[in-house]
């Protein structure tokens, strides 16, 4: 058997250009004492593709003609291109644990970050996909333009079912249009899944008829993928639109199967975990989770705030929501100048959660923009008089921003928007 060289050399090709099918990945590495970059990129492609430490007679041409290719090696930006023909599409946990896989614990590596993915059309049509995106909550919701205003019931453990739902109906009856469970409230026994979903979806729809307009409420499904799919479907029998889902700690594979059984509910991710790996420059970027959050298909996906209590700066964010919502990418360091990157797959609804009050919503829309979907929990309950007057307050910002006033001008006729001001600024 032909010997060819493998172990970690002949996985560099500086100039050639990605194929179509190819997925390119571009990663920050930090080599470890003693090793070039490009010897850092080639034992990068190597074993995220088909090599390992050392030759194997096993290795033939045909094989290593399949080898990922490192193409492009700027200071610590490397650019490599993986043949389509080795991942299989539609499952991501596979397409994982190549391209971010064994890769970042290699001892010849001290820091790797997988910054940012181009997904081969083949690939990013073997995965379903939002259903609604942006375009289709707006149109359940009623609501063409302005941001969506949503909370997050607080304390986020503890309440009873039957304070849940109180809380919840306050916040819509206050205005909110969105009531969400926090990320760890699931079926404790303090508060179980199924009462509080057939009381809060009964609160809704109280809040609904009595304000004219149409409310969310955003039950928290994560649980072992089964289990899921079971309180997602008592979700929909009790006549809810909506689930949330952490989609870190459920993971890619339930996140798969959750958005597969095609419920026609709108999926809202919550991200908790994610600074686990995606803060610093070793782990995954934020911007490749929110990638495949996009791919596999949540509607709503939390991108950070900058303003808020959560890191994440402005860049980071705004890069975020143009990735979540734009079809077109300009170029950016660290990033693929492409023109085209979802092939038609729906924007998803960036949210910004984390430490918000109404004092806030002026600078996240000139930030962000009005496509986005504003959450407070403790900015809205934690209001002087209550959940309703916060949720009151909360809406009142967005119309101040939205009429092109100053909040402080807007709150001198509306008391609840003033009490927040005086509580916490703008
Ligand atoms: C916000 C929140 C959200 C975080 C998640 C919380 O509550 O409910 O989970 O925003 O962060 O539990 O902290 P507050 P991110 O409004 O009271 O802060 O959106 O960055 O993933
Ligand atoms: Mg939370």
């Amino acid at each position: 058997m032909a010997r060819f060289r493998s172990g970690y050399s002949g996985f560099t090709d500086l100039g050639c250009r990605p194929t179509g099918k190819d997925i390119v990945c571009s990663f920050y590495v930090k080599p470890s004492k003693g090793i070039s970059i490009r010897g850092a990129a080639e034992r990068i492609a190597g074993e995220s593709s088909v090599g390992t430490w050392t030759e194997v007679g096993t290795m033939n041409k045909g094989i290593h003609e399949k080898a990922a290719r490192v193409f492009e090696i700027k200071g610590n930006w490397v650019k490599v291109a993986y043949p389509g023909v080795l991942f299989e599409p539609g499952n991501m946990p596979q397409i994982m644990s190549s391209i971010a896989g064994n890769i970042f614990g290699m001892k010849d590596v001290e820091k790797l970050r997988l910054h940012d993915v181009k997904w081969p059309k083949h690939i990013v049509k073997s995965f379903r996909g939002p259903r609604f995106g942006v375009q289709g909550i707006r149109k359940m919701l009623k609501v063409p333009k302005r941001p969506l205003v949503g909370t997050i019931i607080k304390p986020k453990l503890g309440l009873s079912h039957r304070e849940h739902a109180k809380v919840a109906y306050e916040a819509w009856a206050g205005g909110c249009d969105i009531v969400k469970d926090d990320e760890n409230l699931s079926n404790q026994s303090f508060n179980r899944f199924n009462d509080r979903i057939r009381l809060t979806l009964k609160m809704r729809d109280k809040a609904e008829k009595e304000t004219g307009e149409k409310k969310i409420y955003m039950p928290n499904v994560t649980a072992e993928t089964n289990e899921m799919l079971k309180r997602a479907r008592f979700v929909k029998a009790q006549g809810g639109r909506y689930i949330m889902v952490d989609i870190l700690t459920c993971g890619w594979s339930g996140l798969q199967t959750l958005r597969d059984a095609d419920l026609g509910m709108v999926m809202h991710a919550h991200r908790a975990g994610h600074a686990a790996f995606t803060r610093g420059m070793h782990g995954i970027s934020m911007l490749v989770v929110a990638d495949i959050a996009r791919l596999i298909g949540v509607d709503q996906l939390h991108v950070g705030t900058v303003v808020g209590k959560m890191e994440g700066g402005k860049e980071e964010v705004m890069d975020l929501v143009e990735e979540m919502e734009k079809d077109f990418i300009p170029d950016k360091p660290g990033r693929h100048k492409l023109s085209e990157r979802w092939h038609g797959v729906k924007p998803v609804f960036a949210v910004c959660s984390g430490g918000l009050h109404p004092g806030h919503v002026p600078k996240l829309v000139r930030m962000l923009g009005k496509d986005i979907i504003i959450q407070m929990g403790g900015g809205i309950h934690g209001h002087p008089d209550g959940t309703r007057a916060g949720a009151t307050a909360a809406r009142q910002a967005v119309d101040a921003v939205l009429r092109g006033q100053k909040l402080k001008a807007y709150a001198k006729r509306h008391s609840e928007l003033a009490k927040a001001i005086r509580t916490w600024g703008i």
